[in-house]
């Protein structure tokens, strides 16, 4: 399985995020990725490679333009308003909620930070931009290696992507590296037979900014198994009974699970999501792959320990499809990499 490498992952390099009324050190760091392209030097399960350089109509065919020309200009905004902005992150401090109008971009930059985010956890720095886009880069890139008839391939990238929304930034990501991924099969897949595609998302947070990007769409099956948001981040999304709409009415699974759920009760989760991907029709599979449910996470609750996630790989090379791997969340710096690769492992040699 080829990996596709964010070279430039280590410029997106945020110090602080809020938590319960302080800034405290970001849980997302650049060493994630480092442990993960460690690990896989250990165990190589194919070529590591950098990205190929995609354009901007790949990136408009899941993103706004206006949310994309700020991302782009954010940090010159940021520097243009005070040249000492330059040695600190950039956090928003208000939003546009109920009854606020967002379809004026405001000129003022904290509201424009604001009308674009939904968290004060996700620190814009002088490289985030560089950085998001060549993770773009990375999922488009492995998206491009299924296409020309790669089994598998794996996005290995920093920042995350599926909190991302089709104009918004949060929960630590800017991109959607997996709705990219996904649009990409479908918009290049003729040849390939591709007409229909699943995003699975494993990571311990719920997807919404991938369920959001997809949710009227027929073409699109986004199966999530997550921490319930009644008590779990992202809060406002991830819902059993979100199951899509208009034409997408039934192309949406939530799986929330209750803090502590084990593997055993994952596993069975799991096979529904895999069920209903079955159902779906899908003719590629687009993996959200956070490590944050292993039971050493900081910030998350579940209880899966590093032998299962062989299991978990073994599964879904189960179900037969060629697979795109994005890498999301994991936080257990020190185990993240014998984590993903222990996924891709399974899946490479069950
Ligand atoms: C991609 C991804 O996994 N994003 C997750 C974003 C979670 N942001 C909220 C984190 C809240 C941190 N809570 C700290 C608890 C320390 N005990
Ligand atoms: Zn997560």
């Amino acid at each position: 399985m080829k990996t596709f490498f964010n070279h430039l992952h280590a410029q997106h390099q945020g110090k602080v995020e809020m938590f319960r009324g302080a800034l405290v050190p970001c849980f997302e760091v650049p060493a994630r990725a480092d442990h993960v392209l460690a690990e896989l030097q250990r165990r190589p399960l194919g070529a590591v490679l950098e990205p190929q350089a995609f354009g901007e109509a790949a990136l408009t065919a899941i993103h706004s333009p206006r949310y994309l020309r700020f991302l782009a200009s954010a940090w010159d905004q940021w520097v243009a308003l005070d040249a000492a902005n330059a040695d600190k992150d950039i956090l928003p401090s208000v939003w546009p909620t109920r009854t606020f109008r967002t379809d004026i971009e405001p000129d003022n930059f904290a509201a424009k930070m604001g009308l674009y985010s939904y968290d004060a956890g996700t620190p814009f720095t002088s490289g985030t931009w560089v950085a998001a886009r060549a993770g773009a880069d990375c999922a488009l890139s492995a998206a491009q290696a299924v296409l020309a008839g790669d089994r598998a391939a794996f996005a290995l990238s920093r920042p995350p992507g599926h909190h991302a929304g089709a104009d918004f930034f949060g929960g630590y990501c800017f991109l959607n590296n997996a709705a990219l991924a996904a649009q990409h099969l479908l918009d290049q897949g003729e040849g390939a037979g591709i007409k229909k595609v699943a995003v699975l998302d494993v990571d311990y947070h719920h997807g919404n900014g991938t369920q959001a990007i997809f949710y009227d769409r027929p073409d699109v099956y986004f199966a999530s198994i997550h921490g319930d948001p009644r008590t779990e981040y992202p809060f406002y999304l991830g819902h059993a009974d979100e199951t899509g709409s208009g034409a997408g009415w039934g192309a949406n699974l939530n799986l929330p699970l209750p803090r502590g759920t084990d593997y055993a009760t994952w596993a069975q989760a799991l096979e529904t999501a895999l069920a209903g991907i079955e159902k779906f029709g899908a003719d590629a599979l687009v993996v959200s792959l956070g490590m944050d449910t292993f039971e050493g996470d900081p910030i998350s609750g579940f209880k899966l320990k590093s032998g299962d996630y062989l299991r978990i790989g073994e599964r879904l090379a189960k179900a037969g499809l060629p697979t795109v791997f994005i890498f999301e969340g994991g936080y257990a710096v020190e185990e993240v990499g014998i984590n993903a690769v222990n996924v891709l492992q399974g899946f490479t040699n069950p």
